[in-house]
Order: structure tokens, then sequence, then C-alpha cells
């Protein structure tokens, strides 16, 4: 029988990122048939079943990956934080910053005061740095607003954004992110707007695809997180953690009792920590970009998350106060050079392993029969330049859903 498609891609070089015994799930002279914005056939160019395709697309010998997947990112935020920069830089650290009043709070202020189209018009371009590397989905975050007009404002930015193209946005609600100042020393009673009424009104939107927390010292306790979390799962709605960024709070083991779908940073987590996120089946999300931002010199324990067959994401953290980074590039060189990641590693991290932080394996992250069609194509001679250059960017071409996007600059 021959099959009908609606494109084929043929002359490429596929790092299909399927795990096995061939690197990056490498294929030479390889093709991709699509139908209805799926991957309908791929393989070697010589397999090809006989088919037709409305039309045909010569990818020059080009690498073909997976679209890329940054699934930890602040996007929509009113303001920035330079000033604050430069205040570190000046000696002060982030957590004297954020106990004075300044750090999330500060953008807090910034954001509430921000329009949805004030907010939809700073992301854009930053969603847009994004897709310039090859960035086909990103998960976008609130936790700027801390009451529920905003927070609501941001994720209707957020899903605004993903209708627009050319990047699909998966949304998390990130209430729990700091204590708002009109809730100073009553942040138990915060806790419960966030878990009730302010989840609540979300929920009832559809806005958010995940529930997410900061729990740290300077942010919310193990018993607050889980209140969130089993209120959240209540919802059915799935649950990812800030964890172990700046103290060992046993985050890890925290996502992992509730079923997260990712534990995220994780630089002070420890063995136990990783053990139990990997009987859970929790994504260990690790992010360069604030570690390197924060000048951090406690590594996330890649040794045990590979130990435990942890799956290691990698993500951008895109925010205005500990990772100003629109580079998901830049985020792969990082996590090699601090992190000591495989090239293969970081780019599993961003594709494979990022679709499964969001709970989107079955869709996205590989080149397999059956997936979305997100693809990236890369003027490269071999996967691992995607992760030695810095400050280059090969890309050449983006499909989502099987069509060419147009990127604006
Ligand atoms: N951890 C982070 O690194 C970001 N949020 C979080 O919970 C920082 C957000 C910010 O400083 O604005
Ligand atoms: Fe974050």
């Amino acid at each position: 029988m021959s099959e009908m498609w609606d494109s084929l891609w043929i002359n490429l070089r596929l790092a299909t990122m399927v795990p096995g015994a061939v690197a990056y799930g490498a294929i030479e002279n390889g093709a991709i048939a699509i139908r209805d914005g799926r991957i309908a056939w791929v393989g070697r160019r010589a397999d090809l079943p006989t088919g037709a395709a409305r039309e045909t697309h010569d990818g020059g010998g080009r690498w073909a990956t997976p679209g890329l997947v940054d699934c930890h990112t602040h996007l929509v935020f009113g303001g920035d934080r330079a000033q604050e920069f430069e205040m570190r830089l000046g000696g002060a650290t982030y957590e004297q910053i954020a106990q004075a009043g300044g750090g999330i709070r500060s953008t807090v202020a910034a954001t509430r005061a921000s329009s949805l189209e004030a907010l939809l018009a700073s992301a854009r371009p930053r969603l847009m740095a994004l897709a310039r590397e090859g960035v086909t989905t990103a998960e976008i975050k609130s936790g700027y607003g801390l009451d529920i007009e905003t927070e609501l404002r941001q994720l209707r930015a957020a899903r605004r954004l993903g209708a627009e193209g050319p990047v699909r946005v998966a949304t998390t609600f990130l209430g729990a992110h700091a204590l708002p100042k009109e809730f100073q020393g009553r942040q138990s009673d915060y806790v419960d707007l966030v878990a009730g009424p302010m989840l609540d009104a979300v929920a009832a939107e559809g806005l958010a695809d995940a529930v997410d927390c900061f729990a740290e010292r300077i942010a919310f306790t193990p018993d607050e997180t889980a209140r969130l979390f089993t209120a959240a799962r209540a919802k059915g709605l799935a649950v990812k953690l800030h964890a172990d960024q700046l103290s060992d709070q046993g985050g890890a083991a925290l996502a992992a009792r509730f079923g997260a779908l990712s534990a995220d940073h994780l630089e002070y987590t420890s063995e136990a920590g990783a053990a139990a996120m990997a009987a859970a089946g929790t994504v260990a999300v690790l992010l360069p970009g604030a570690f390197y931002f924060l000048r951090e010199t406690k590594l996330p324990p890649v040794d045990a998350l590979r130990r435990h067959g942890v799956a290691i994401a990698l993500a951008t953290d895109a925010n205005p106060g500990s990772s100003p980074l629109l580079s998901p590039l830049l985020v792969m060189n990082m996590a090699a050079t601090l992190f000591r990641l495989t090239p293969e590693e970081a780019l599993a991290g961003l594709t494979r392993n990022g679709a499964r932080a969001l709970g989107l394996q079955d869709r996205l992250g590989t080149l397999e029969i059956g997936k979305v069609a997100d693809v990236a194509l890369w003027d490269i001679e071999r996967p691992a330049e995607l992760v030695y250059w810095i400050a280059r960017n090969p890309l050449h071409a983006v499909l989502r859903a099987g069509r060419p996007q147009e990127i604006r600059r």
C-alpha cells in the first residue's frame, strides 16, 4: 500500500534522541514524512516506504533534532532587575536582597503595574529569542503576581503567547513563589489563599497545566508545600517543585512523594533525594544559568542522579532575578562545562527529558513515528557542536507540527 503524506523531508542527518545503542539515536541519510502535523514515518531514506508527498524538501545534509523544549521559564514579568545585579556585584547576596524586600517582590510590583498588553509586549521578544535557537515548546510560570488578578493575567499572557506561535507554551501556576508584602507575618494565610481561591480561579479558567512551589528557607516550608500540592492533586493537576536550590530542604523527596513531574534546581539535593526521585519517576531539571548567575559553588548531585537512573532535563530558568538567560544553546554549554554533562546528556536535557518534565513525552521530545513533528534543522557537522560553541547560533529552520515557522527578529 502506498502512503500519502503532507510533506517529506529527505537528505537529513537525524539526531532522533531515541535512547539506545547509537549516540543521539543518530541516523545518517535520513528522511521524515509528515501527516496531520505528526511524524508519519522517520528513518533511513533507503527504508522509506512507497508513498507520495504533497511537498518534498531537501534538507541539504543538515542535522535535524527534535525541537528544543525549555521546560522551566519565568518569561512573563514586568520590569527587570539590573539594579539588583549591580547590588550583588557590590557584595549583597541574593538572599539578603530578598529579605530586604527586593528580589522577587520588586518584580511583583512591576508585574502588578503591567497590563496584559504590556506583559505580552515584553515577553514576546524573550520567547522569540528562545525560538531563534530552536525552541518549539516552552513552559512559562506565573509567580510575579501573588494576587488572584495578576496571577491570572500572567497565565493568560502565557496562553496567548502559545496561541500566537511559533512556540507552543505549557503553563505552570507558581502562586507560592514568594510571600507578598501585604501578607507579611501571615504566611499561613497566604498559603490558604494560594491553595484555595487562587488555585480555584486558575483551574476554573483552565490556565495551568501544572502547579509549582518555591520550597526554600526564604520562601515556603515543606509543610506549606505539601498543603498546596495536596490541593493541586485533588484537582487533578500535575505538580513540580523548585527544590533544594539554596539549601537542603528535603525538596527532592517531597516532590517525589507527590509524584511530581519534576524537581528543579537540586544543587543541595542528597543521595536519598535522588533515590526517591528515581523511584517516583520524577525528572531532575538542572538550571545552570541560575547556578552561574548567582555564582553558586555547590554542584547538583549529577553522579547520584545518573547512578539512580533519574532523567535529567535542562532549562533556561529565564527570569529577571537569578537567570536572565535566553539561550538554550548556552544552557547546554554551561551544563557541560559547569556540571560535566556529556553533550548527548545535554541535548537529551533540552529534548526528550525536557518533554518528560512537562508530562509531554508521548507527544514531544524525540523524532519518532506518532510524535508531533516539531523539528529543528541545524548547520552543523556533528550534534556536539550544539553544546560546544559559545554564542554561535547554527539554527537553519524549525518546524512546528510539520510547518516551517517564520521567527521574527
Ligand atoms: N528560583 C529561582 O531561581 C527563580 N525563582 C525561584 O523560585 C528566581 C526568581 C527571581 O529572582 O525573580
Ligand atoms: Fe525558576
